[in-house]
């Protein structure tokens, strides 16, 4: 019998075998186990375990070295301790919002954690034109709770620099330097993918303009430098899980001490993906007018709700005596709706020209419609790092999308 002392790849077959060793408790004996492999991300493998004898299921998820995506990436497996630590964390800040972390197992690299049944993954939904009115509040008090309340204002700093330390995530932060911060506007080691017409459109634009170089200079130098707050570090529409009335947000292998903005902006971003998708899919008029107001909607109140929740925590939670007033609280928030609206852009421009693209668009069939959505996606990215100051409100953000949507009737 084995005792997993010793490093391996599992395959489907092996799960729910090494499932019963280790975790012999959770489905008791009589269980008929059977195991099924249903990842579709970029990095590791993800099994969903299922007794035949009852409802009871559970989720594995294994790190490999090389990545899925590219077997030429390699990338530290410790990025699976750094998950379970964080959802344990998230688990007491944010309660409900994240699955269950079951074990860690540093000798498999496994995660074993609760699985988010009844959920589906909002990327997905999405693409389906499914709304969901309630996303902007549950994804608003998920931010405020887990970027303010683990940031020096509320935190006695010491905890948090230890935090920090046991935060430090050096080779999944290297992805995002080159995928998000470098690579989208110079196309240095070759990987990035867009529509052949765009070709001359993508060089004026991001490669030959260097006014916008300078400010992604600047974005990079903060999530460089700036140990804000304890970030999802990856917090797309892809790392959600969500139904009617509940989401959960999970796989924040990415996670480390940057910008607060960071987490808001890729949300942001990725929702106004689904937009772009129904406008270029969606048949029925009534039926996407409905969806694409649901996701302005949702940007706006995401923005807006923010703002409310993180005052009122603020206030309710601030500890250093030099961080009380609410000039500072005013002046800390307005640095983080800028970053939001630097990432919002760095966001929407990654996953439009860069190798890690995204289905709501990259799934778009008709070619000149994929065209065109890129197109749109590139002039609104620059706008929300070019004026990333004056984007204060949800309003902001609407405004700007509507009228870049206008430009390209
Ligand atoms: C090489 S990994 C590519 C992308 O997938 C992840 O979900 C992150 O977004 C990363 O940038
Ligand atoms: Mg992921």
């Amino acid at each position: 019998m084995k005792n997993y002392d010793k490093y391996f790849l599992m395959e489907t077959k092996d799960v729910s075998g090494y499932i019963s060793y280790k975790l012999p408790d959770f489905f008791g004996t009589g269980a008929a186990l059977s195991c099924n492999e249903i990842g579709d991300g970029n990095l590791n493998y993800v099994f969903r375990v299922s007794d035949e004898n009852s409802d009871k299921t559970l989720i594995v998820k294994q790190a490999a070295e090389e990545l899925r995506i590219s077997k030429e990436m390699k990338v530290s497996t410790d990025r699976g301790r750094i998950e379970a630590d964080i959802l344990k964390l998230q688990a007491k800040l944010a309660p409900g919002l994240v699955p269950e972390v079951y074990f860690y197992d540093e000798v498999m690299c496994v995660i074993c954690m609760e699985d988010m049944t009844g959920h589906e993954m909002m990327r997905t939904a999405l693409t389906e034109h499914k709304i969901f009115p309630k996303f902007a509040g549950q994804i608003s008090e998920f931010l405020v709770n887990t970027l303010l309340k683990t940031s020096d204002i509320v935190m006695p700093h010491k905890e948090k620099e230890l935090l920090v330390k046991k935060f430090v995530n050096p080779d999944l932060c290297e992805i995002t330097h080159d995928l998000v911060y470098t690579e989208p506007y110079n196309d240095c080691r070759k990987r990035n993918i867009f529509m052949p017409a765009n070709a001359e459109f993508i060089k004026q634009e991001l490669y030959y303009d260097t006014e916008l170089h300078l400010e992604v200079a600047k974005l990079k130098s903060s999530f460089l430098t700036n140990a804000q707050s304890l970030i999802h570090g990856d917090l797309h529409t892809g790392s959600v899980f969500i139904n009617k009335d509940h989401i959960f947000v999970f796989d924040p292998e990415f996670a480390f001490y940057g910008p607060a903005g960071y987490d808001i902006g890729n949300i942001i971003a990725n929702l106004f993906f689904a937009w772009l998708h129904s406008e270029a899919t969606q048949t029925d008029e009534k039926n996407s007018n409905e969806f694409r107001q649901f996701i302005l909607d949702t940007i706006k109140d995401t923005i807006d709700r923010f703002k409310e929740k993180f005052r009122i925590a603020y206030r309710q939670n601030v500890n250093d005596i030099m961080f009380k007033s609410d000039e500072y609280m005013e002046l800390f928030l307005s640095q983080i709706l800028s970053d939001t609206a630097g990432v919002a852009g760095l966001e929407t421009i990654r996953r439009t020209v860069g190798m890690a693209g995204v289905k709501d668009i990259r799934g778009i069939s008709d070619d000149m419609k994929r065209a065109r959505a890129e197109r749109i996606l590139i002039t609104l990215g620059k706008d929300y790092i070019l004026r990333r100051n004056e984007f204060k409100s949800g309003n902001d953000y609407t405004d700007a999308i509507l009228s870049v949507v206008s430009h390209f009737k």
